[in-house]
């Protein structure tokens, strides 16, 4: 592990390293996990929230190495056990914000059958789904989103399967908030991490990445800057069909699909039957 150093703290100033502990990312150099993690710490900073006001849980993964670098409470947990703990601990302590974190093969692959659950029970947990669209950690086999045909570790001649789509399936689950984002763009993640985490109820991020190691044709920076498109802009975020319909547009449109603001979350039923 390496460690950030004393005058690189001294050249970044004040305040560098309220949220993020010394311990420098592990990811490779020009990883999209970056541009993430930077956006996130920033957002927390802005909210005003406290170190100790929030619980990062991540499963195993290059993704789920994020509680290491942020300065608050943390669970390096078990693959595809994000959601599950994130869930756990914000029922035990509603006082927290918690973020579940996590790539798409903990998400959507050996953590998949979490997610409908925490999406319908409306737990208010923010996730941040990190798709890179490969196994990064794992050195570059085919995931849940690796595109139809690609050449990954494991399909050298081309991935046999038919890729997930997250956002739509998010929807479909009856998540109250979904947004998408693109690790290159840490304005448009800022703006809709802002959103999600002001959101009362459960949030789905779907944040697309590159991984520059273990995908060098398919998702890269340059593909990837020429799919993202922000959603149009007379797209209203309560028009759930509207949402699903822009979901499975072959164009990565980021910004907000859906908000339903006025659904009470789990917290407020536990609440509504303890005084009752
Ligand atoms: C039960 C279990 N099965 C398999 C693994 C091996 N494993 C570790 S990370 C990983 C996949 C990581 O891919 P992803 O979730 O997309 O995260 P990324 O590394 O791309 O950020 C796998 C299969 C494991 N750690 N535990
Ligand atoms: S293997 Fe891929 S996802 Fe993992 S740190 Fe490297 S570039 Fe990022
Ligand atoms: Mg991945």
């Amino acid at each position: 592990m390496t460690y950030i150093s004393d005058a690189l703290v001294k050249v970044r100033g004040e305040g560098f390293l309220d949220y993020r502990t010394r311990e420098l990312p592990t990811w490779c150099p020009g990883c999209g996990y970056f541009g993430i993690a930077h956006a996130l710490l920033q957002v927390v900073g802005a909210l005003g929230l406290r170190n100790e006001e929030m619980c990062v849980v991540s499963g195993i993964g290059c993704a789920g190495r994020f509680p290491i670098f942020m300065k608050v409470y943390g669970f390096h947990t078990l693959h595809g056990r994000a959601v599950p703990i994130s869930s756990g601990v914000k029922l035990a302590s509603p006082e927290l914000t918690v973020f579940a974190i996590g790539g798409d093969g903990d998400i959507l692959g050996i953590g998949g059958g979490h997610l409908p659950h925490i999406a319908r029970k409306n737990i208010d947990v923010t996730l941040f789904l990190f798709d890179n669209s490969i196994y990064g950690l794992t050195k570059g086999q085919s995931s849940p989103t690796t595109p139809m045909g690609n050449a990954t570790g494991s399909h050298p001649r081309g991935n046999p399967d038919t890729p997930l789509n997250p956002v739509a399936l998010a929807l479909s689950y009856g998540a109250s908030f979904v947004a998408r984002g693109f690790a290159g763009d840490v304005d448009g993640m800022k703006s809709i991490m802002h959103q999600a985490i002001n959101h009362k109820g459960f949030s789905f991020l779907h944040l697309v990445s590159p991984c520059v190691t273990f995908d060098k044709e398919n998702y890269t920076w340059k593909r990837l800057s020429e799919l993202v498109m922000p959603l149009p802009h007379t797209h209203a975020t309560d028009d759930h069909e509207a949402a699903l319909r822009l979901a499975r547009d072959e164009r990565i449109m980021t910004g907000v699909f859906y908000q339903d603001s006025l659904r009470p979350s789990y917290i407020d039923h536990l609440e509504a039957q303890r005084q009752g």
